[in-house]
């Protein structure tokens, strides 16, 4: 921080020196007024409208208060008992029961938690069991696969060679299709899991293909990870060799990863543990973020509790009345419904790249659900024809079915105001149109009186543990 820079760019404060009138402990309000009021500006966004994107959660007030404390400060680069620092005796600790209530939440005899993300996790699995220029299988981006399971434009597709696979017209993952591509190109590992999958991952099946053709096969369970820990999803553990999580999205921990190794891996590369941590550090992390470590475990210990296996059981209800809310409503789901926590609408029935007009709309009333390509999107993926909806963090809120029928009446209402608006075919005439319809957005009263009625809507269900 350096104080005489702060005083050019902030007319609250007028520093004497490097410091001046700041000191160390200092609250953020009164140290930098301008970052406290856009971070009580975030926090009144969320308390105002409805987290709707299934990737997204509201942490609890615990997690929060790990993630802000000391540990933050501490450089801890290596494993516990092994680092390259001095004064990590408490950070051992830290680490160690965070694997430990990971290992008993998932029931693995290996974790590492120090992956900074989703997408360094895979990069770290995939350095530490392929050579460079094997064949990954995972699904298409654009079927509800991600980035990072060989997507073209990814880091992983130009190392190592990439081999999509699709879903069905049915929307459901085409394991014919997985299947002969397995056996005629034997790749080294076959990933499955995704970021827009609305039906139960088939394990088993994934299992006995990676299983004939001696691949690895890797679960990525980022969506589902709570839904595992509260038994609402099959676990992949007795099926896969490696399993990857994100900690923020329905096991409402931070932002942060963990890879696991299970007893099957075990079996079949003895040596998968200490591979994976080697590609972590020093093969792709330097030191790890022991305050998102120190979150992660509070997380875990909040998902062993007997009250989230309710909370994952309420997340699967409240998608299944939402889907069938909104197929009442007339409107068409990929697959038909949901198994989990994430909802994929199909509006290409109403014209291409729907999806591009009613987020915006949506989120103008206060709902926040994301633009989603579809599988066989008629449309681009900057333009895509569907909409992902899901539970989670509105579950966190303490919603339930009445309030999913109120929310697929906002959606319908919000469907039918917009349905005359088309995307053009010519791409200038396309700019222009959104363009056109992101101002009209603003200035249409319509909308005014829909986000009046979501934000008294929300006031009903504040998020839990944050300030108000
Ligand atoms: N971006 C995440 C999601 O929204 O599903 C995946 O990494």
């Amino acid at each position: 921080l350096v104080g005489s820079e702060m005083c050019i760019r902030d007319r609250h404060y007028t520093v004497r020196g490097r410091w001046g009138k700041l000191s160390h402990n200092m609250q953020l309000d009164q140290l930098d007024p301008s970052m406290w009021q856009l971070l009580q500006a975030e926090n009144r966004r969320q308390q105002d409208t409805l987290t709707l994107i299934p990737s997204e959660n509201h942490t609890s007030s615990a997690v929060l208060r790990a993630l802000s404390s000391v540990l933050s400060d501490k450089y801890a680069e290596g494993y516990p008992g092994k680092r390259y620092y001095p004064g990590n005796e408490i950070a051992d600790q830290v680490e160690t029961l965070t694997r430990d209530r990971a290992k008993a939440a998932f029931k693995v005899p290996y974790v590492n938690v120090q992956p900074y993300s989703g997408s360094p996790a895979n990069l770290a699995i995939y350095s530490a069991v392929l050579e460079p220029g094997q064949t990954i299988m995972g699904l298409n981006l654009l079927d509800g696969g991600h980035l990072t399971h060989g997507w073209k434009f990814s880091m992983t597709s130009k190392f190592w060679h990439s081999l999509p696979y699709h879903m069905t017209a049915d929307g459901r993952i085409d394991l014919d299709e997985v299947r002969r591509l397995a056996k005629e190109h034997k790749p080294g590992i076959i990933i499955c899991g995704g970021t827009a999958i609305p039906r139960a991952i088939p394990f088993k099946e994934f299992a006995e293909i990676a299983d004939e053709v001696g691949a690895y096969l890797l679960a990525d369970i980022s969506h589902i990870a709570g839904l595992i820990v509260g038994e609402q999803h099959q676990s992949p553990v007795d099926f896969a060799h490696l399993v990857m999580t994100t900690t923020h999205k329905t096991l409402r921990g931070p932002r942060g990863a963990m890879i696991m190794v299970t007893e099957k891996g075990l079996a079949k590369n003895a040596e998968l543990g200490e591979k994976i941590d080697k590609a972590i550090i020093p093969g792709l992390q330097g030191g790890p973020h022991l305050n998102t470590i120190a979150g992660i475990g509070v997380a875990l210990h909040e998902a062993m509790q007997t009250e989230f296996k309710a909370y994952a059981q309420q997340i699967v209800e409240n998608a299944k009345t939402l889907a069938q809310e909104l197929q009442a409503q007339g409107f068409k789901l990929i697959s038909g419904g949901t198994d989990n926590h994430l909802i994929l609408m199909d509006l290409s029935y109403t014209g291409i790249g729907r999806g591009t007009f009613l987020d915006p709309a949506l989120e103008q009333i206060g709902l926040c659900a994301n633009r989603n390509t579809i599988p066989n999107d008629p449309s681009s993926p900057f333009y895509p024809s569907g909409l992902r909806l899901g539970t989670p963090a509105a579950t966190t809120r303490g919603l339930k079915a009445p309030e999913m029928k109120q929310i697929a009446d906002w959606i319908t209402q919000t469907a039918s105001h917009i349905k005359d608006w088309q995307l053009p075919e010519d791409k200038t005439a396309r700019l222009a149109l959104i363009k056109d319809f992101k101002a009209r957005l603003k200035t249409d009263s319509w909308y005014t009186g829909l986000n009046s009625e979501v934000k008294q809507f929300c006031q009903r269900f504040p998020i839990p543990g944050l300030e108000t």
